[in-house]
């Protein structure tokens, strides 16, 4: 039985240029001024149609010309209506940034990302480190939720193993869905343009998005009883207004990333606390595993870095 996914997040360079490329032949100004063209929100991808909302918050089933490569989920855009509720995107505006799985991409435009984890299933150092090298990728700042919090038996211990992240200044917060403990908190720091819900299958991420966005009822689901793991409930990255401004998207849960296209240093820079020991290696090209008078290992030995995280590290590096 095969219970972990191993779906591969990575940056689409390659696509991503492939795209520019074409979409600059576009002429975005001609286009505007054409009477049909609207600009319009990609909310969500059902196969190859894309739900589109324009400015004044109507919604349109579009296709889109071929010429311009996929749009996802964040992606702004022009569209010509071709009915009240159906359309053509014809052009994409420039992303400020975007998050690609398995070489597909699922959302653009993101300004803040919640690693959400959860006390059941439950929260694994490894796949928390994996997700941390993704977001320090993108420059996104990232904040770490852990939900369910009123299932753990002693929180002190929750809290203490959660302090390696507090300390490399990571902000976390502690929250129930189930209890509300925390919810007004969390609301609070909500207040970027466009944030980004990613975690395991299971955690309780549309369930939060549900409680900040009331009357929303997205679809959640029971996670199995006998594994504790996810069910893979969320299947659309979707995007989701916050009636006191800003955007929610929510993604499926993927229960493991393969971080294989990642360079040394990308992986290196994945983890922002080695960075002020790294100036004092020997080598300016140490990579922290075997090299005499290396700054990181200093710091694993004097407890400056925790050595779990510096485990996790060198399992990603090899
Ligand atoms: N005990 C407890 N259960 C919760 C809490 N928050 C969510 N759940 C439950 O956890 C289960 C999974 O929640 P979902 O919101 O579907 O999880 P998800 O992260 O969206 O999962 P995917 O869509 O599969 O990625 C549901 O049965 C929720 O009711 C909480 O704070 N405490
Ligand atoms: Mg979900
Ligand atoms: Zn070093």
């Amino acid at each position: 039985m095969t219970l972990i996914r191993q779906q591969p997040w990575q940056f689409e360079k390659i696509q991503t240029k492939h795209t520019d490329k074409s979409n600059r032949k576009v002429d975005h100004f001609k286009l505007l001024n054409n009477a049909k063209s609207q600009i319009g929100l990609v909310i969500t991808r059902y196969g190859r149609r894309l739900l589109v909302e324009s400015k004044s918050g109507n919604l349109y089933l579009c296709t889109s010309r071929r010429n311009i490569g996929p749009s996802v989920t964040g992606d702004r855009i022009i569209f010509q209506a071709t009915n009240h509720d159906t359309g053509v995107i014809v052009a994409l505006f420039e992303r400020t940034n975007q998050l690609s799985q398995a070489y597909k991409l699922i959302a653009t435009n993101i300004n803040q990302l919640w690693l959400i984890v959860a006390i059941e299933p439950r929260y694994q150092f490894e796949l928390i480190d994996r997700y941390l090298v993704i977001a320090e990728n993108w420059g996104l700042p990232i904040g770490i939720v852990i939900n369910k919090i009123e299932l753990a038996r002693d929180r002190s211990k929750v809290k203490a193993d959660f302090s390696r992240y507090e300390s490399a200044g990571y902000s976390v917060q502690y929250l129930s869905v189930k209890t509300r403990l925390n919810i007004e908190q969390l609301k609070t720091k909500l207040n970027t343009k466009t944030q980004l819900f990613l975690g395991q299958s299971g955690v309780g991420k549309s369930s939060l998005i549900n409680t900040l966005i009331p009357q929303l009822n997205l679809r959640v689901n029971a996670i199995s009883n006998k594994t504790k793991l996810g069910k893979h409930t969320t299947t659309n990255t979707a995007l989701y207004h916050v009636p006191s401004g800003g955007n929610l998207i929510d993604s499926p849960g993927v229960a493991q990333f393969q971080l294989d296209t990642l360079t040394n240093a990308q992986i290196v820079r994945g983890f922002r606390e080695f960075k002020p020991f790294a100036g004092q290696c020997r080598f300016r090209n140490c990579v922290h595993i075997k090299e005499p008078d290396c700054g990181i290992k200093t710091a694993v030995k004097s407890g400056e870095i925790h050595p779990q995280r510096y485990q996790n590290y060198l399992a990603l590096i090899q």
